[in-house]
């Protein structure tokens, strides 16, 4: 017999024009064979990172009622992906959410959304900050990168190189939030070994998953990459596996991004990855 479709909700805004959030985890985790349903939290012309005077529908009213309405039609849901959240009204929100629907099965990936190369994004303060550590402690699963990492530790922001054993201890200081596993994107082992890591505090494994650096700031990177990585682990991948799919086809990604006229803003290409991701998951699914 075929094995059922699973189901993700994906928690994020939609920006209009930009290339993150919901327009990308949509076609990514689709693409996986996994079925995206979404909750918008918020509508906006653009993403807030390099657009001037971008629109901002706020859907916090809509999030419990939409909810509600889900659970009274008996809808259940095998996974939940949160990203980008608004504000702090929102994060209670979604922890309300993941208590109405969470099973022993579910998974909880949360992806901190709110800051990168060492600085918050526009609209957010360390309020923020506190509550995603917080949301964090309701995740099986979280995939900081290494600028939120920081920030959520209360730590100074680091650029450059880092050993793997600074990394390995960043992971378990992360694990302390509260979830189980823990991925870190924006991992720089050397000047071209640049990728994520991960790890499991039930088994105290640390895996890594490296590729080249490609020189640039591109935007929507992590939430391609968290799509990615969501969607082969519906798959009934390991969480190793599905990390070094993420990081591979996010590169690929952004190496075509910037062997074009790259606009950074516009986020990457990841559409041309879509086919041989899509092998990669039925290749290597477990189910
Ligand atoms: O890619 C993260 C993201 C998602 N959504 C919005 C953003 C950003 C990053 O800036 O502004 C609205």
């Amino acid at each position: 017999m075929k094995s059922k479709l699973k189901r993700v909700l994906a928690i994020h805004d939609i920006s209009g024009v930009g290339k993150c959030s919901l327009t990308v985890a949509l076609p990514i985790i689709s693409a996986a064979g996994v079925e995206c349903a979404v909750m918008p939290t918020a509508v906006l012309s653009t993403h807030t990172g390099g657009f001037e005077g971008f629109t901002f529908r706020d859907l916090t009213d809509d999030m419990l009622p939409m909810a509600q309405h889900w659970q009274k039609e008996g809808i259940t849901f095998d996974a939940f992906y949160s990203g980008y959240l608004g504000s702090l009204g929102q994060i209670e929100i979604v922890k309300k959410i993941f208590g109405m629907f969470r099973t022993p099965e579910t998974l909880i990936m949360v992806d901190p959304v709110m800051a990168d190369h060492g600085r918050l994004y526009s609209r957010f303060t360390m309020e923020h900050v506190r509550g995603m550590a917080g949301l964090c402690g309701h995740a099986d699963i979280i995939v900081p990168n290494r600028t939120e990492a920081a920030f959520m530790l209360g730590r100074e922001y680091r650029d450059g190189n880092q050993t793997k054993s600074e990394v390995n201890e960043l992971l378990r200081a992360l694990s302390g939030l509260g979830a189980k596993k823990v991925v870190i994107t924006g991992v720089q082992l050397s000047a071209d070994e640049y990728g994520a890591a991960c790890y499991d505090s039930r088994t105290e494994r640390t895996d890594y998953a490296m590729n080249s650096h490609i020189d640039g700031i591109y935007h929507g990177t992590g939430d391609v990459f968290g799509s990615f990585l969501l969607g082969a682990l519906m798959r009934g991948l390991e969480l190793k596996d599905a990390m070094k799919i993420a990081v591979d086809c996010t590169v690929a990604a952004i190496k075509l991004t910037a062997e074009a006229v790259a606009i950074p803003r516009m986020g990457v290409r990841f559409e041309e990855q879509l086919t041989m991701y899509s092998e990669q998951c039925t290749i290597k699914s477990k189910l």
